[in-house]
């Protein structure tokens, strides 16, 4: 009887431990998109302002997920507009939109 509650208790254990995994992972993905962080490397860059350039003048194809973080002030549009919301973010500069803000996909 003892056995049996013990791998009863086990068993508890382990599905405990793959249910905390799988949130561990849904959470990393939704860390992984930050406003004004284009290219997703992780780093809010002059890279990621140049990017936005190169996108409006055609010179840059974008995913799903960069368009997402791209509209920094949230006009609806990816404009010069954000370019420049994300280098007054790197200077230090307020009037930055949601640059440096998680994107939550819900
Ligand atoms: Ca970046
Ligand atoms: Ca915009």
């Amino acid at each position: 009887m003892a056995k049996k509650l013990i791998s009863i208790a086990t068993l508890f254990v382990l599905m405990a431990v793959s249910v905390f995994s799988a949130f561990a992972v849904e959470d990393e993905t939704k860390n992984a998109l930050v406003y004004g962080d284009v290219n997703i490397d992780g780093d809010i860059t002059v890279i990621d302002a140049t990017d936005i350039q190169k996108y409006i003048v055609g010179l840059e194809e974008f995913t799903a997920d960069s368009k997402s973080v791209a509209d920094v002030d949230s006009d609806g549009a990816i404009s010069v507009m954000d370019a420049t919301s994300i280098q007054k973010y790197i200077v230090g500069l307020n009037d930055c939109g949601k640059v440096g803000q998680q994107f939550v996909t819900e």
